[in-house]
């Protein structure tokens, strides 16, 4: 046991409670120093790799001592907190954010200026925290930004994967899958803690304890350790620090020293080599669940080792169980954490000793969870001896849990044994699966979606009689929202300076409601044309980029349409380039007066295909091979140019977000659950091309159906739509025929390698309406090009959108979570006079 101080030092506790000098000099001494003593670089040595590190490590040294300030003071005032469980965290870049929102980008700028680096260069050198595949895991690196901005006592948990997302290069125009070794090199923004360490259990059997009828003992030797790294959250103008709370596993049983001293050095670490694999990598799947045994493990070992944590903290207080609700909530994202209930159960029944009422009753006010997709491939299900082989005594809670539920609904509409079969956390099927999605909803006491129409397809399909049996305010919509820090003031510096001036402050980066304030700008020349002009250096940016990663050379005067996102069928990238080749054949008929006369259009794609999702892939390779075609026919020029940019993260979108003129967001209705690049888009002054689907719908509301370019058929169709197509050929417009055409003919290369995606659509039902939705589309496009041609109503139209976008701040978003399911309050730090 570690021995605590005799005395109470006043020298250290005043440290401890004192900013950190943040003048020049100071800052300078403390990069030098970390330059010396932390990277061993002398003058002659020094790098912009060793400049960042150091640079990121003196930030770091300011952030974590406001860390340790806003953990002190929220445990000393016992403040409510909200635990943000998920498996992803898509964070990007620490450096630039944590320079922001410290308010000291100007003095890093003049300190690195000093010993001869650039700032945007050694911003440069940081790589990106990738722990997540898409929407869903940039959505929780939003939310803790918002609530370490808003000054809500709020961590997330997560996983420290030593692999993040795979990194996606281009070969022949295939995606070729490389490893993201993210932690080769010193990661500066995690805080290792050894002494937060936890043993999680897998396998082994139950005893019945003899005096009680639901306690068991899980005895196994099966033990693996899950160690915490702490991942501080710059809180921007506040001192608030948030954190995520990643977990790494390795084997308890370190080292066999028996094998050890029998010469076997190798095996003497086997363990350790074993354990590891647990947290080693991400899996690569967006909204698809592939049922990965190693999966399971992981999400278990991650669950237990949260609610370890968090009971530990609970436990500090010294109050009773029964007020675990009173200080934690915890917010399940998505169905991945849903361990976590059983986990709860097991705590506190097996190792507290509650009675089983008393359990579920703490556990599931303290539980909320989140859905964010209905498509069937995505939902989680476990089979049952699965299960019951890695847990067994979590699959028994879940039988009981199921049974209780069960019984319940039994007495409220008595005998309807299908009502049961529909409801039933048990699928029964063979084998008998555990669908997660009901599990997460019974363990919660409230469920929603993260969109306004999403929320009401839940209530009307997979939860329909859920809301019968538990009740309509069970059920709620919490619409999705973004950070305005990362994804305006960081990403487009110029357009934040204008809005600054207009605002008067940099305020408005933490209460977007002030940016309703452009619309007094509308009518002024000047304004307007600065605020094109910021456009226009964003995307010479992007040009720029394009060249460097593309060696394709486009004109920033050009139309910027851009759909960047995961690659999926439901996305519907697909329709997106069949509509490319149809106007390419359009251009190539027309005589080159004819074409002088077209809006000359740059459309961009980038995405990662899930590595095993073939269909994905194959379309990453049309667009490539049409991309080919296109761009070296010296008759089509820069009218038309298609560009896939490689490898999409957080910190290119950054800099191709800022730089659309279009963005797509095509989903079929009713498939995409919210969306929020779309959001991103908007704010930056982009204007939507997009389906009545997910926030495209709420986006519109607010800022008015001039600024939108929607199509396609609406969510309640589509059922009908694709009833027909199960027994019905697909009929093709001429348009979407001629784009069919043309890749049968060999324009793109090898026409049998893009056969099976026309199959899907001609003889595979076309599930996602393509057939359907793209004579609407092409007219779409048509009134985009249109619209982009009268540059001053789109001028207007772009500052328009901007103005009204203030619901699409996650601050707003998490503002409501707290206060309608949380039940937590901001706590600034400031002043708090510890
Ligand atoms: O979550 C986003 C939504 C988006 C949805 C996405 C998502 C994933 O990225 C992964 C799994 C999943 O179930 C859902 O597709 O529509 O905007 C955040 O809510």
């Amino acid at each position: 046991q570690p021995k605590t101080p005799s005395k109470d030092d006043s020298e250290f506790r005043d440290y401890s409670h004192s900013e950190i000098s943040r003048d020049v000099a100071t800052i300078k001494n403390s990069v030098v120093m970390h330059l010396t003593a932390t990277f061993l670089r002398t003058p002659a040595s020094i790098d912009s790799a060793h400049a960042y590190l150091a640079s990121a490590f003196s930030v770091r040294d300011r952030l974590l001592q406001r860390w340790n300030l806003t953990n002190e003071y929220h445990d000393k005032i016992g403040a409510k907190r909200v635990y943000y469980m998920s498996l992803e965290f898509l964070i990007g870049r620490t450096f630039d954010n944590a320079l922001l929102a410290l308010g000291l980008r100007q003095e890093y700028s003049k300190v690195l200026g000093d010993v001869g680096f650039c700032l945007e260069d050694i911003i440069d050198e940081e790589r990106d925290a990738a722990l997540g595949n898409g929407g869903l895991g940039r959505l929780a690196a939003c939310y803790v930004d918002s609530m370490a901005c808003s000054n809500y006592p709020g961590w997330g948990y997560g996983l420290r994967y030593k692999y993040g997302m795979f990194q996606q290069q281009i070969l022949n125009g295939y995606q070729v899958e490389a490893p993201d070794c993210w932690l080769d090199s010193p990661n500066p923004w995690e805080f290792p803690r050894p002494d937060v360490t936890y043993p999680v259990k897998f396998y082994g059997h139950l005893v019945r304890d003899p005096h009680s009828e639901h306690r068991f003992k899980w005895e196994s030797n099966v033990v693996y350790d899950a160690m915490a790294f702490d991942v501080p959250v710059p809180g921007y103008g506040t001192t608030n620090v948030g954190n995520i709370r990643l977990w790494s596993c390795k084997t308890n049983t370190l080292f066999d020293l028996n094998k050890f001293n029998s010469g076997d050095y190798q095996g003497a670490t086997g363990g350790q080599v074993a354990a590891q694999i647990l947290t080693d990598v991400l899996y690569p799947n967006d909204n698809t669940n592939d049922g990965k045994e190693l999966r399971l493990r992981q999400e278990y070992l991650f669950c237990s080792a949260t609610m370890q944590d968090i009971l530990a903290r609970f436990r500090k207080t010294n109050r009773p169980l029964s007020e675990l609700p009173d200080l934690a909530a915890i917010q399940l994202n998505d169905t991945h954490p849903t361990l976590g209930v059983p986990e709860l159960m097991r705590i506190l029944i097996d190792d507290e000793g509650l009675s089983w009422d008393e359990a579920w009753d703490i556990t599931t006010r303290t539980f909320a969870f989140t859905n964010h997709t209905i498509l069937p491939e995505a939902m989680e299900k476990w089979p049952v001896p699965m299960l019951d082989k890695i847990l067994p005594r979590h699959m028994g809670i879940i039988y009981d849990i199921n049974l209780f539920f069960l019984q319940k609904v039994e007495k409220q509409f008595p005998g309807d044994r299908e009502l049961l079969n529909k409801i039933s956390i048990i699928e029964e099927s063979n084998p008998q699966q555990v669908r997660m999605a009901f599990l997460a909803c019974v363990g919660s006491h409230k469920v929603n979606g993260v969109a306004a129409i999403h929320s009401d397809i839940i209530k009307q399909t997979i939860f329909k009689d859920f809301v019968r049996i538990q009740g309509e305010d069970k059920f709620i919509n919490k619409t999705n929202g973004v950070s305005p820090r990362r994804w305006m003031n960081e990403c487009n510096p110029d357009m934040s300076d204008l809005i600054t001036e207009v605002v008067g402050d940099r305020s408005w980066v933490n209460d977007l409601t002030k940016v309703k304030q452009l619309e007094g700008k509308l009518e002024d020349v000047n304004f307007r044309e600065r605020w094109w002009a910021a456009k226009q250096k964003n995307k010479e940016r992007l040009a720029e980029y394009i060249l460097t990663t593309t060696g394709i050379k486009v004109s920033a005067h050009a139309l910027f349409d851009i759909q960047v996102k995961r690659i999926h069928e439901y996305k519907r990238q697909l329709m997106n380039i069949f509509s490319v080749i149809y106007r390419y054949h359009l251009l190539k008929q027309m005589s080159p007066e004819q074409r002088e006369q077209e809006v000359p259009r740059v459309v961009i794609f980038a995405g990662k295909a899930a590595s095993g999702y073939w269909v994905a892939k194959q379309v990453i390779k049309l667009i490539n091979s049409v991309a080919e075609v296109v761009n070296s026919d010296e008759e089509i020029g820069d009218v038309l140019k298609v560009v896939f940019i490689p490898d999409y993260s957080v910190t290119a979108a950054e800099v191709i977000i800022p730089a659309s003129d279009i963005s797509q967001h095509i989903s079929t209705a009713g498939t995409e659950a919210s969306g929020t690049s779309n959001m991103k888009f908007v704010l930056n002054g982009g204007i939507i091309l997009g389906t009545v689907d997910g926030a495209n719908i709420e986006i519109g509301e607010e800022i008015g159906e001039e600024q939108i370019f929607f199509f396609g058929c609406l969510a309640h169709e589509v059922e009908d739509f694709r009833h027909y197509l199960r027994f019905n050929q697909p009929k093709p417009d001429s348009a979407l025929q001629t784009a069919f055409d043309m890749i049968q003919r060999n324009t793109f290369g090898d026409a049998q390698l893009f056969q099976p995606l026309i199959d899907a659509i001609m003889r595979g039902g076309d599930v996602y309406l393509l057939s359907v939705d793209f004579p609407s589309y092409i007219e779409a496009h048509k009134a985009v090009e249109e619209a982009y041609r009268n540059h001053d109503e789109w001028v207007t139209k772009s500052i328009l959108s901007v103005a009204r976008m203030a619901k699409f701040s996650s601050d707003r978003s998490i503002q409501e979570y707290a206060e309608e399911v949380w039940n937590i309050e901001p706590q600034p730090v400031l002043n708090c006079g510890l």
